[in-house]
């Protein structure tokens, strides 16, 4: 009976949009709690302190719910049509990472499990809570106990079906469902996203300095980035896609089935003189409904200004100059830098 709740789990699942469906117990990760701790003490989270907050909690998902007995994970793939380091070959555009193309995944996701755990309770019983990217849940050790893929050298999820570009969410569940079989690693020798890396933010295979990654730099960082790692972020203004587009596994994926995931024209490559000219309104205006919205005009605009110095197209310089006295001091400082790196 069991087993047939979930296989219709599993099919409804499918139904939603999930392209992968899989389970394991709460306590399927006991590795986790002293390698997030390494990680913690190299400082490699940053300006990230909500990793460390709740330390506890996203080391040890049985901690977090004791009553939980599953956790089903699921992946949704988000895979690009286009070739997503094209824009990196015209410096007087932006390169904004595939996942912020078009709508934000966080409220996409997280629709589909709450529907998804509806149709769960109905159909099971029990209780049960969501989670997608913002809760502190070790979302990729969980994918891979329950056999969703494996963490590769990039740190991120790999899978045989879909490469690495898909999304991680997850529905706990006081029922006891059958468990899945972990992934193993298929990295092998294979060491393509590590040699990728603009910024060599690997400090080793599978570990990962944030405070090197573009990603963390462009999304997650406040105030002026060190100008050492500035000039590596190249056109980049929002994430990084290097590693991930690197790997050798990704030909095995399809393009993302979610429409909404499918880059917005404006999204890809925007001339960045159009994009350092916005204010707060044109900012909200423009990325309304996409993740971008989160890091506020400064920050984009601090970005759009990075990649505008290291553009090496005078052209761009007057869009710099007209911020040298921006009253955010990190972007006013970002004009500057821009402008001297232009001649
Ligand atoms: C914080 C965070 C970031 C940070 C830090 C990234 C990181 N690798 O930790 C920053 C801002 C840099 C970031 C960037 C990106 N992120 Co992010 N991020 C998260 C978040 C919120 C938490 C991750 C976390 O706990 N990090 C802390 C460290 C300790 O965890 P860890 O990487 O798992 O570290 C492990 C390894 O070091 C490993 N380890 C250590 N030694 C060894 C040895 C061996 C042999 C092995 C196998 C493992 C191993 O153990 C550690 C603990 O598990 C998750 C969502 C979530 N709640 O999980 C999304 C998440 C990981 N991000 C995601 C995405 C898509 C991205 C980007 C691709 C976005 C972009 N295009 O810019 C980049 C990828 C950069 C990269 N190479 O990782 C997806 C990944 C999906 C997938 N298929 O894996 C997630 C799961 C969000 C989601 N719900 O879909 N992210
Ligand atoms: S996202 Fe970019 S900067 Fe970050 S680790 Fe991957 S390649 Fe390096
Ligand atoms: S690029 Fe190679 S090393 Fe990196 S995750 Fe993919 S298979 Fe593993």
């Amino acid at each position: 009976m069991k087993d047939d709740l979930k296989s219709r789990l599993i099919a409804q699942a499918r139904a939603e949009g999930f392209d992968l469906t899989r389970i394991c117990r709460p306590d399927a990760v006991p590795e986790v709690p002293a390698r997030l701790a390494a990680f913690l003490a190299h400082g490699y989270h940053g300006q990230m302190g909500w990793l460390a907050d709740r330390a506890a909690w996203r080391g040890d998902p049985a901690a977090l719910w004791p009553e939980a007995r599953s956790v089903i994970v699921l992946g949704e793939s988000y895979t690009p049509e286009e070739d997503p380091l094209a824009g990196l070959e015209t410096p007087d555009r932006g390169v904004i990472s595939v996942y912020a193309r078009n709508r934000d995944y966080h409220d996409l996701v997280k629709k589909r499990l709450k529907r998804l755990a509806r149709w769960l309770i109905a159909e099971g019983g029990g209780e049960v809570k969501v989670f997608v990217d913002t809760a502190p849940v070790p979302e990729k050790p969980l994918g891979q106990a329950a056999g969703l893929g494996w963490q590769g050298k990039h740190t991120n999820l790999v899978s045989r079906d879909l490469g690495s570009w898909f999304f991680i969410g997850s529905v706990f569940t006081t029922l006891a469902l059958e468990p899945d079989a972990p992934e193993t690693d298929h990295c092998g020798s294979c060491r393509a996203c590590l040699d990728a890396c603009p910024t060599d933010a690997f400090p080793a295979p599978y570990r990962l300095d944030a405070r090197r990654c573009i990603s963390y730099l462009t999304i997650e960082h406040k105030g002026p980035v060190d100008e050492e790692l500035r000039a590596k972020m190249g056109n980049r203004i929002y994430g990084c896609d290097d590693c991930l587009a690197a790997c050798p596994w990704n030909k095995f994926a399809v393009a993302a089935r979610e429409l909404h995931y499918h880059a917005r024209p404006d999204l890809v490559d925007p001339p960045l003189a159009e994009l350092a000219a916005l204010d707060d309104a044109g900012f909200r205006a423009r990325f309304s409904g996409s993740p971008i919205k989160r890091v506020g005009r400064d920050r984009f605009v601090r970005n759009v200004l990075y990649a505008i110095g290291n553009s090496g197209d005078a052209a761009l310089r007057p869009a710099a100059q007209a911020l040298v006295d921006d009253p955010d001091a990190t972007v006013a400082e970002a004009a500057r830098w821009a402008v001297a790196r232009l001649g």
